[in-house]
């Protein structure tokens, strides 16, 4: 089956968020309680029984000589590369950063924002497959640019726990700078980040990706501790004219349906030649991809053309789709540029394919997904600041104003509050 070709009111495109099973959250508050009453000791138990690794608490952490080791098994092509990304990535978030700031009025008053990291932030590392070193410094480095000193990393032990921790994700934080990092997954990982055990002190906030038992237990220490948001399945729209090259946006459609099942890729456009060369190009690429079938029951499920009757068109189906990733690709994508109102990361041009801002730009690739772009954004340095508000009154701005913040007191009935102000202006003789 290829992709279909409809008009945008034929398609809607509905992807259930993941709760989980009434069983699964069961299981996951089973696990939170008992990792935040008994600490390590259950830690280590659900270690075993999921992990199939007995581990004692000297043995959850990292060493310094596994990660060297670990330096030994990456090949250097991939270094060189994960050190330039990183770099990228240091350099746009650098950008986001802003300062605390202060206001002085002429009557004596300041007022201000005073900006401070998180002290503690722990980034989850899911196993397997979807370990993405990238992932890591996505979301490492904006904690570091943002001042975050204490940056702990958990990853699971290998199932088994006969290969240990990918060595490619190990050097991307050792690369990122993490220098704390512990061999443990699941639903008690988040546990231990959140509540603290012997052996891991909690955290403020707890970021990355994780099957749905990470995510659940993320939800449920939301409160005890900051979460990042719960990304949902990879989402690529692009909106073309016939300007395009059908072999790219095929090739970029595949680079996001090949992450899972469930991701969405589609094409907008008023073309309708430039639909059915998409088209055709999508099932001769499709064909020969290695995740073919992932691949395939995303483009069947999720992907889509949509013919809309102009550009105009196109851009309004857009900002209602909200997708995470847009790539515009017209004649002149700049122009289109300030019409987009809803969009996670905006790629212009034939040249700025997706992969190009998943691994290497700079800019983040944790961006918003299911239409959330709504009123979301991508995971920046203001993720990892809190602000401190700074009042300062003179004593000549509290006698200007005391009486008209005794008046809204008085009007909710908080009369503390009135006299909170009344027995300094009193003692000034007001
Ligand atoms: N496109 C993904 C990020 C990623 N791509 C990681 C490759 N590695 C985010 O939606
Ligand atoms: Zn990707």
């Amino acid at each position: 089956m290829s992709m279909k070709l409809l008009k945008p009111e034929q398609f809607g495109l509905k992807r259930e968020v993941e709760y989980g099973s009434p069983e699964q959250n069961a299981a996951v508050q089973q696990i939170v309680a008992a990792v935040k009453a008994e600490g390590d000791a259950a830690l280590l138990r659900f270690t075993e029984q999921f992990d199939r690794v007995k581990l004692s608490s000297e043995q959850l952490r990292v060493t310094d000589e596994e990660i060297q080791a670990a330096y030994a098994q990456v090949d250097e092509a991939f270094l060189l590369a994960i050190r330039e990304a990183a770099d990228n990535i240091r350099r746009f978030h650098e950008k986001q950063l802003r300062n605390s700031w202060m206001d002085l009025a002429e009557d004596g008053t300041m007022l201000g924002q005073i900006m401070r990291p998180l002290k503690r932030v722990g980034v989850y590392v899911p196993g397997g497959k979807a370990a993405y070193p990238s992932s890591v410094l996505m979301n490492v480095i904006p904690a570091q640019v943002a001042g975050v000193p204490e940056i702990v990393m958990v990853t699971p032990p290998a199932t088994g726990g006969t290969e240990g921790i990918d060595p490619y994700i190990l050097v991307a934080a050792a690369e990122a700078g993490v220098k704390e990092l512990y061999r443990v997954g699941g639903a008690q990982a988040v546990a231990a980040l959140a509540y603290g055990t012997e052996s891991i002190a909690p955290v403020d906030k707890i970021c990355g990706p994780g099957n749905i038992y990470v995510a659940l237990a993320k939800r449920s220490v939301y409160g005890v501790v900051d979460i990042d948001s719960i990304a949902g399945p990879s989402e690529i729209v692009v909106l073309a004219d016939d300007s395009a090259d059908p072999a790219y946006i095929a090739a970029d459609l595949l680079s996001q349906a090949e992450h899972d099942e469930m991701a969405s890729a589609i094409l907008v456009t008023a073309s309708e030649k430039l639909a059915q060369a998409v088209i055709a190009e999508v099932d001769s690429q499709l064909a020969s991809l290695p995740r073919y079938e992932i691949a395939k029951a995303s483009i069947e499920q999720y992907g889509a053309v949509l013919l809309v009757a102009s550009l105009e068109e196109g851009i309004k189906v857009v900002n209602q789709l909200a997708p995470e990733h847009l790539e515009i690709m017209t004649v002149d994508p700049m122009s289109q540029l300030s019409y987009i109102e809803n969009a996670g990361a905006i790629f212009l041009g034939p040249y700025s394919s997706e992969p190009v801002g998943d691994y290497f730009a700079g800019p983040n690739h944790i961006i918003p997904t299911n239409g959330t772009a709504r009123f979301s954004s991508p995971v920046n340095v203001d993720d990892f600041l809190k602000k401190s508000s700074m009042i300062l009154y003179s004593k000549q701005a509290l006698l200007a104003n005391g009486h008209k913040i005794m008046t809204l007191a008085r009007h909710e009935g908080l009369e503390g509050h009135a006299r909170a102000i009344e027995v300094r202006l009193n003692k000034e003789g007001q």
